[in-house]
């Protein structure tokens, strides 16, 4: 089942080849859709056998957000709500709210789940990490935590990243609660509880900076290696893929297809590509290229099952509050546009997708909620190439919306014509950037998305 189209509609208006602020404020073109001519990558991933996923936040799958991560993505992977921290709060006090919501969302929409994560360092409860525990006692809570999580979503999770981040850069392990307190045993353990407790799901290792042949990736072969050679249950690797712009690992095919050679299947977990702010156009385009070059990777090896973008919005990423004045690392920016990104993504997927001409300013329509005879509407001006030092849209509503508020424009309807223009502080959109206003307003019977015209 697919969520309703009509919140999703939105138009774009291209003032084509407007290279200046004066051509562009002269120009008032037809609509061409934005995203429409797309076939959703979820369509095009599934036409070649790979997944394409999208890690999300539970709380945030309505709306738009909701829209885009059913529409687009057919796996989602838990950003946080499958951690220990989140489901065992204080000891013996589950809260399954996020995670049930998640699992719950993705089976009605046809979704794989990626179960994220049983044995980390990272993220669990104080009770757990300020405790004292024997090794025995610490292998019993590991092995109950593991047995109590994956039995209780047995069946309907394709695949666990069950021990997550195990090394050091330098490809030792890493001095975690689990290796100190049981040496790097944990990770079979790990995996072989697993394995009882939902004998269906595909099991992971996942990791970071193991995208490319390198000492911590060469670390994890071996293992997989030595454990396939024991008999312990793996059947795959996650390289997480959290990359910096211009940076996407020469051999990255190569250290994927190394992996398939030993048996086992690869995923791409977490990918998202982070840039120095502000972004430009030539910081996108660039990004576009790495998309393309990490989907080109995965699609040249038939045991690379897909790729997950580590969060699919700009306003749904960890890297500004992790890495302060970095960001732009997803396929959509914080108003739910797809980027360039977003189309290399497509086009690497076998679509034909076509990207904004390079030189124009675009205005995009959204519903961005909607109640009984109201709701709330924006119009997001970006430049790509262009740049604007005033603006002004107009659109003609179709089934009688009236505005009855506007904020960050001035806006005037007239019968069914609508003319919004810059308040006194936002006229400028620079290249690579984007102004955005909003309006409430009343409709009955439908509430059709306009043609939007930018002049
Ligand atoms: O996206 C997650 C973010 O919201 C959390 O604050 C953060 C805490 O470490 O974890 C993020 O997800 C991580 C993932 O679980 C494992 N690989 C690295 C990811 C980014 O930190």
């Amino acid at each position: 089942m697919r969520t309703s189209r009509s919140l999703r509609a939105r138009l774009t208006a291209l003032v084509t080849g407007a290279a200046t602020a004066a051509a562009a404020a002269l120009l008032t073109l037809g609509a061409a859709p934005a995203q429409a001519a797309g076939t959703p990558l979820r369509d095009l991933a599934a036409a070649k056998g790979k997944v394409m996923g999208t890690a999300v936040t539970g709380s945030k799958l309505t709306g738009t957000y909701g829209e885009i991560a059913s529409r687009e993505f057919n796996a989602l992977t838990p950003g946080n709500a499958m951690k220990w921290g989140s489901v065992e709060p204080t000891r013996g006090n589950f809260d399954w709210a996020e995670a049930d919501r998640i699992v719950t969302f993705a089976e009605a929409h046809g979704q794989q789940l990626r179960g994220h994560t049983l044995v980390w360092h990272s993220q669990n409860p104080s009770w757990l990490t300020n405790g004292s525990w024997t090794s025995a006692e610490l292998g019993q809570l590991m092995k109950d935590h593991i047995a109590l999580e994956v039995g209780r979503y047995k069946g309907r999770l394709a695949t666990w990243d069950v021990v997550n981040e195990p090394f050091n850069e330098d490809g030792t392990y890493r001095q975690t609660l689990w290796y100190n307190g049981l040496g790097a045993d944990y990770i079979a353990q790990a995996l072989t509880a697993a394995r009882a407790a939902d004998p269906s799901a595909k099991l992971y290792i996942n990791d970071y900076n193991v995208e490319g042949v390198n000492a911590k990736s060469t670390a994890l072969y071996n293992l997989v290696k030595s454990l396939k050679e024991r008999g312990v249950p793996i059947d795959g690797v996650g390289l997480q893929a959290h990359l910096i712009l211009g940076q996407v690992p020469s051999t990255m095919q190569q250290n994927i297809q190394r992996f398939a050679d030993l048996g086992v299947d690869v995923a791409i977990t977490e990918l998202d590509i982070r840039m120095q702010l502000p972004a430009d156009s030539a910081k996108l385009t660039r990004q576009a290229a790495d998309y393309k070059a990490v989907m080109n990777a995965c699609l040249a090896v038939s045991r690379c099952v897909g790729v997950t973008v580590w969060g699919f919005t700009d306003s749904d990423s960890w890297i500004p509050d992790t890495f302060p004045g970095q960001g732009a690392a997803t396929p959509y920016d914080e108003n739910y546009a797809p980027k360039p990104a977003y189309h290399a993504i497509a086009e690497a997927l076998g679509g034909t997708t076509t990207p904004p001409p390079t030189g124009a300013c675009t205005a995009t329509y959204s519903v961005t909620s909607q109640w009984n005879t109201g709701f709330t509407g924006q119009v997001r001006i970006a430049c790509s190439g262009a740049a604007l030092s005033s603006w002004k849209v107009g659109w003609t509503f179709g089934a009688g919306q009236r505005i009855t508020q506007a904020w960050n424009a001035g806006c005037t309807q007239s019968g069914a014509a609508v003319t919004c223009s810059n308040a006194s502080y936002n006229g400028t959109v620079p290249d690579g950037g984007s102004v955005t206003f909003g309006f409430n307003g009343s409709w009955s019977g439908s509430n059709p998305v306009p043609t939007v015209s930018l002049g």
